[in-house]
């Protein structure tokens, strides 16, 4: 991942033939306060990006541009609580261009102490994460995500839910180093 990191940082002045070498620029985007910082707390290694829905980058497409979003390989687009308008409007963005991108669903841990602050002894957790898996699909539906790409997690604690599939996945897509590395 740190290769993906010092690549990140120098991306604005990336040139074509970069392109042919063996890294992956990621982009962690999303909307202000949907984790992205935290996620880069919890892993290390990768660039963080400021979020959308501020001053400074009110709108998706001014994020987009100013960014330069286009010059990155793959997505990490971080949702909170509700998949926005903003959030879907991202989405399309990334597949126009045929980037590959991971959506991320940050602070299932919040979700499931309120669950189980109301509901006590019945609350069933896998039943909260089915019912905020379909959410996301169904509010994507016209956008037609892959279901496995959706991951749930807590920043928090990277030990539970869907953050070390997460991982995994991000490693699944790194390049394999070059011999003598
Ligand atoms: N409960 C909980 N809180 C989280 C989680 N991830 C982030 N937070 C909190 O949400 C707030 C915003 O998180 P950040 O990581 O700073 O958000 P960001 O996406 O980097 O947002 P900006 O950089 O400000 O645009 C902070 O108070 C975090 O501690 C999570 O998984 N669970
Ligand atoms: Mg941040």
């Amino acid at each position: 991942m740190g290769k993906s990191q010092s690549k990140q940082q120098t991306s604005k002045s990336s040139k074509p033939e970069d392109e042919k070498s063996n890294y992956v620029r990621f982009a962690l985007v999303g909307s202000s306060g949907s984790g992205m910082s935290a996620f880069v707390n919890a892993v290390r290694g990768f660039c963080d990006l400021p979020g959308y829905g501020t001053p400074s980058y009110p709108d998706v497409e001014t994020y987009w541009r100013t960014l330069e979003l286009e010059k990155f390989d793959r997505f990490l687009i971080f949702i909170s609580l509700r998949v926005t308008e903003p959030d879907l409007a991202l989405i399309k963005k990334v597949k126009s261009i045929n980037k590959p991108f991971f959506l991320i669903r940050t602070k299932i841990d919040d979700n499931v102490e309120c669950m189980k602050r109301k509901q006590k002894v019945v609350f069933k957790e896998e039943d909260l994460l089915l019912e905020i898996r379909n959410y996301i699909l169904e509010r994507t539906s016209h956008l037609s995500c892959a279901e496995e790409d959706i991951f749930i997690i807590s920043n928090y604690d990277p030990r539970k839910w869907d953050f070390f599939s997460l991982i995994q996945a991000i490693i699944n897509v790194m390049p394999a180093p070059e011999i003598g590395e």
